[in-house]
């Protein structure tokens, strides 16, 4: 058995756990935050069997799109008086990203 941690945008998390239902996955969502944009992302802790590993990766590529976002590389006000302002820069974000770790033990009481 497999843990999938799996990070995806805000914007795809009803339509993806929508289609986790509907294909029988179980799953919890956490609220986090991306550690570069500082932004709200969804965090889905999936029990799979070994054997949905695919399954689980072609619902989460179908449903989450990659998008991009403009960053302002320094925050305007932390810049010194007369300092040069880089202009926003923009990094793709997603689809979405999946670790998988092995379960020692899966118990449900
Ligand atoms: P964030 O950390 O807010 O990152 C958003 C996007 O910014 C990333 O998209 C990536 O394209 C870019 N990015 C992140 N760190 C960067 C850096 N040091 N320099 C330049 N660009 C950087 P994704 O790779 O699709 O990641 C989306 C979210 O997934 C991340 O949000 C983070 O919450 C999570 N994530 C991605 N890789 C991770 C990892 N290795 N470990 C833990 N969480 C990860």
């Amino acid at each position: 058995m497999k843990l999938a941690v799996c990070i995806v945008h805000n914007r795809d998390r009803n339509k993806l756990t929508d289609e986790m239902v509907k294909a029988g996955f179980k799953f919890t969502v956490i609220g986090s935050t991306g550690g570069f944009l500082r932004e709200g992302n969804s965090t889905m802790l999936i029990g799979v069997d070994d054997s949905q590993t695919e399954e689980l990766k072609s619902l989460v590529q179908a449903n989450c799109e990659s998008r991009e976002q403009i960053v302002n590389v320094m925050p305007f006000e932390a810049a010194p008086p007369g300092a040069f302002i880089p202009s926003p820069v923009k990094v793709p974000v997603g689809g979405a990203v999946i670790f998988f770790l092995d379960v020692d033990e899966y118990v449900r009481f």
